[in-house]
């Protein structure tokens, strides 16, 4: 396509993303900064033969509508609809699956290394923006390309953000190579004088020496320096919606055999005033109004999220031990009022949970009473720090694991699912879950009184709209609570988290059928009430688990476990999540497919009633 062609193709892709994320939800603003990017690479490399790996991959919707994707783009993040995320089952253009950040250079230079071995002539690109580069991952990558000098091209999609603003040391070297192209200009012209003195091996001396100076004055004069030190040839910055000149870029840069990184200039947001005035608003938004900009919201109670803020500012007035850290996600997780309120005792470390958690290890060390603020799917990365640096040494750092099970829209890269399961298996650690959103407030209390390390997951979206204690009430800790009894319960089930309420419900659709159910809220998953479980497991025909988690290693197993290491005969049912990933829907559809709704879990008690009664499956209806 010809240059003016290319730039009306932008405006037609720009507006089929906006149409269709304001509809959908979705992530606007990155992904309406990479339009003119991903057309400029699409123009110059063969995406059948090359590959291009996008880091998060919440940018790439232009891709997916290149690739075969634009007339199902309408299904974006719908149940059975295409998702969010690069994904390889959905397209052979989708080279690698992402959805948790700073992957795309570890992946593009196995992807290049394959190649080389499979004598496959191709080209691999990176896309990497500026916040999934705060990520350890990323460093860890770049420094072995850079040892290995292969011919990977690193694309650095540089717009200042990560969801919140950028931070960190390394965004702070990326503004000053944006705000000083006079270092470029110096770098090019010094090459140029030296090449072009008359005596070969002269110039080649001085170049040598020039290269040669110490590693301080090349930084100093060089832009780039850091890359360069990595063995990255450094190009940049480019201006990111200048389609031409990133297209004559990309086409020069087949000729330098080593490693590239290109740094481009975008703005988030692009083209769309309201998210380019605030883009963290329209990172990941839900449904909007395109005309006006305003999110289209249902009134609702607050979020867990924002009782999670209210009460850690609480404590945090109480107690000034007490800190607050996340990893890129301020808003996010509900710290950004923290973060007003106690400056000083706030950290942003940036897409880093592994060091997120290892530095509360640290404080807790050093006597502070550090609470991590970690989405549970992000979390999964610094399974090693919380094992070998929290637990291990028995530190007193309270995690807080926000969008705990099912998150909806964003899908199997995004739910929580597994955190109870690799939680409960750590020595010394402790693991709980609120039935509501008091009491969360009431456990973030209880947690921060112990000296011993914790985790507290909770869900994504708004709570019951329960009374708030203000004082909270004491949680016995490892106590369960029953919350319905019947004194002729012939089923007990032991509810975890977000289910409390729902089997509270079941109980009641199966009470209408004269099927009596106690139903208690185990709080704990560990240490778990063993005595509760011990008199239910007693008094009661059949003892059902149920738990917005993983059934394989869940809560249900640890009790399976406990039964059977107490020679405890009493039939168990296990209900929760599928030992399967999870696709994208709404969390109604998706806790329905699981089948943790009232009407499913009441049924499925009922049908294993009626096998225990009749020993053969009776169809209830
Ligand atoms: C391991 C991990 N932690 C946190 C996130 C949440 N997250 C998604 S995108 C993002 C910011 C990425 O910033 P950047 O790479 O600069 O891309 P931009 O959105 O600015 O285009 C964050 C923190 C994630 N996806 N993965």
């Amino acid at each position: 396509m010809s240059l003016p062609q290319l730039e009306e193709l932008a405006g037609e892709i720009r507006e089929l993303i906006l149409t269709t994320v304001a509809q959908n939800g979705g992530h606007l603003a990155p992904s309406l900064g990479t339009v003119e990017l991903t057309l400029a690479l699409y123009s110059v490399f063969d995406f059948s033969r090359d590959r291009l790996v996008w880091d998060v991959g919440h940018q790439a919707y232009t891709h997916k509508i290149l690739t075969g994707r634009r007339d199902s783009f309408h299904t974006l993040r719908t149940l059975g609809g295409i998702t969010g995320f690069p994904k390889r089952s959905e397209s052979s253009f989708d080279s690698f699956g992402v959805g948790h950040a700073s992957t795309s250079i570890s992946a593009a230079l196995g992807l290049l290394i394959a190649a080389e071995i499979e004598r496959v002539p191709r080209r691999v690109v990176a896309v990497i923006g500026d916040g999934a580069l705060t990520g350890g991952e990323a460093f860890e990558a770049l420094n072995h390309a850079g040892q290995l000098r292969k011919n990977l091209l690193v694309v650095l999609n540089d717009n200042e953000m990560s969801i919140d603003k950028n931070v960190g040391a390394m965004s702070e070297y990326l503004s000053k190579l944006r705000l000083k192209p006079q270092y470029h200009r110096a770098k090019r012209e010094f090459e140029g004088f030296v090449r072009n003195i008359p005596f070969r091996d002269i110039s080649e001396k001085i170049l040598l020496a020039a290269n040669s100076v110490h590693a301080g004055l090349t930084a100093a004069i060089f832009p780039g320096a850091i890359f360069e030190a990595l063995g990255f040839t450094y190009l940049g910055p480019i201006d990111g919606h200048d389609i031409g000149n990133l297209k004559d870029i990309f086409s020069r840069v087949g000729v330098i055999d080593s490693p590239v990184l290109i740094h481009v200039h975008t703005t988030k947001g692009k083209g769309y005033a309201p998210a380019e005035t605030a883009p963290e608003k329209f990172h990941g938004v839900g449904k909007f109004d395109k005309d006006t900009g305003q999110i289209l919201k249902r009134p609702s109670p607050p979020s867990y999220t924002e009782i999670f803020s209210r009460t850690v500012i609480d404590c945090a007035a109480r107690d000034k031990r007490v800190v607050a850290i996340t990893a890129a996600m301020p808003a996010g997780t509900g710290l950004k009022k923290f973060a007003e309120k106690f400056p000083r005792r706030f950290f942003d470390v940036g897409i880093a949970e592994e060091h997120a958690i290892t530095l509360a290890a640290g404080m807790a060390a050093g006597g502070l009473k550090p609470v991590a603020a970690i989405y549970s799917t992000f979390v999964q990365r610094a399974y090693d720090q919380i094992l070998h640096d929290v637990c291990l040494q028995n530190l007193p750092v309270l995690l807080c694991l926000d969008r705990a099970g099912l998150v909806g829209e964003d899908g199997a890269t995004h739910h929580g699912a597994f955190d109870l399961a690799y939680l409960r298996t750590i020595p010394n650690m402790n693991v709980l879950a609120p039935c509501d959103e008091n009491e969360l407030r009431q456990m973030i209390f209880a947690a921060l009184a112990q000296t011993k390390p914790a985790a507290i997951r909770y869900p994504r979206g708004s709570g019951f709209g329960v009374d708030i204690d203000e004082e909270p009430q004491e949680i016995p800790w490892g106590r369960a609570q029953v919350v319905v009894q019947n004194p002729s319960a012939d089923v007990a089930i032991l509810a975890v988290g977000t289910m409390v309420n729902v089997c509270v419900e079941a109980a009641q659709i199966l009470r209408d059928k004269k099927i009596f159910v106690d139903v208690v809220n185990a709080r704990f998953i560990k240490p778990f009430d063993t005595d509760a479980v011990k008199k239910f497991a007693r008094s009661a025909k059949l003892l059902v688990t149920c738990e917005e988690g993983t059934l394989s290693g869940g809560f249900g197993s640890a009790v399976a476990e406990f039964l059977s290491d107490e020679k405890i005969s009493t039939p168990l049912l296990r209900l929760g999540i599928p030992d399967e990933f999870i696709e994208q829907g709404t969390r109604a559809q998706l806790l329905d497919m699981c089948g943790l709704t009232a009407e499913k879990i009441s049924r499925r008690i009922h049908q294993r009633l009626n096998e225990m009664i009749f020993g053969f499956l009776a169809v209830t209806t």
